[in-house]
């Protein structure tokens, strides 16, 4: 009698170890399934998230959503830098997913550093860039120490980043830290001057875009150029009127064209009646960032909507 319940408590609990197992293993089974196929392209709503209508990114990602297939049917969001940095907030803080129009140098990264850039294998953002100086036709003529001035000024994307992370951080003006920036980086700056000899009170203008970065390079550069007795005016406008205005003659310079990607339209338009001076900085980069936590690579991992 003993053995027979003892041969039945062992049944009875070799089934249930069964049944456990059994259990654990489809829950299991659930989990792992409801991890892989979060529907990212459902819960952004197909849309990514961009900047202003005029910015060389947002047309380069109208670009990208129409030659990807993966993007039929997606939208983009404009509105302002501002607005998408908002938004890029609140999901990281709840942990939801977002695709936004990323760039470099800003301090999107320094901020948020578990970020990432969906590859791009038909390379429209493109790898790195530089950041060039155009002038216009004749300036070299006309202002030859203002063309060499522009010409020798290069610098690099920490140096860059270091004034927007400052100015992000602390709250002041961009213009007020490249000011300081050029007392503190005297022998770079003095490889931009060297050679120009002093002019007396020359106006120059200098057009540009209203971007963090653009304030930050156009910021050091007039300082740069005051030193030398020029009197430097900054004009922000849209991109398109960067460059037709400097094409134009209306302006002397820009240190603004993102090439050979971002600005790529542009330039193209305009470029018989430019001179180009080549990069004032070189590893600058575009293209769809989203946070680590996607479980996404490429912007063919999206789906058509
Ligand atoms: N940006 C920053 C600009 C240039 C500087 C990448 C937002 C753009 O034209 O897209």
């Amino acid at each position: 009698m003993k053995n027979v319940i003892r041969k039945n408590l062992l049944f009875i609990a070799i089934i249930s170890l069964m049944v456990l197992a059994a259990c654990s293993e489809s829950d299991g089974d659930t989990d792992t399934g409801e991890d892989t196929t979060v529907d990212y392209n459902d819960a952004v709503n197909y849309t990514i998230t961009g900047i202003e209508p005029g910015a060389g990114i947002t047309v380069t990602t109208e670009k990208v959503i129409e030659e990807y297939d993966e993007l039929s049917g997606w939208n983009l969001e404009l509105s302002s830098t501002a607005a998408m940095m908002a938004e890029l907030e609140k999901a990281i803080d709840n942990e939801e997913p977002i695709i936004i129009t990323g760039w470099n140098p800003h301090w999107m990264f320094a901020k948020y550093p578990d970020m990432k850039y969906l590859d791009d294998p038909k390379d429209i953002y493109g790898d790195e860039e530089g950041i060039n100086t155009l002038a216009r036709v004749g300036l070299e003529e006309d202002m030859p120490e203002a063309y060499k001035l522009i010409d020798q000024f290069e610098w690099d994307v920490e140096d860059m980043e270091s004034i927007m992370n400052e100015a992000n951080e602390t709250g002041e003006e961009i213009e007020t830290i490249a000011e300081q920036w050029v007392e503190d980086n005297e022998d770079k700056v003095a490889k931009w001057t060297e050679g120009v000899d002093e002019v007396d009170n020359v106006d120059f203008e200098l057009v540009s875009t209203p971007w963090d970065s653009e304030r930050a390079s156009s910021g050091v550069l007039k300082v740069a150029m005051e030193q030398k007795g020029f009197n430097v005016t900054v004009t922000p406008v849209d991109v398109a009127i960067v460059f037709e205005s400097v094409a134009n003659g209306d302006v002397d310079a820009t240190i603004a064209a993102w090439l050979p990607y971002t600005h790529k339209d542009f330039y193209e338009n305009n470029k018989a009646d430019l001179t180009d001076l080549g990069p004032n900085l070189m590893g600058a980069k575009i293209g769809l960032v989203v946070p680590e936590y996607m479980d996404i690579d490429s912007i063919e991992d999206l789906e058509a909507k």
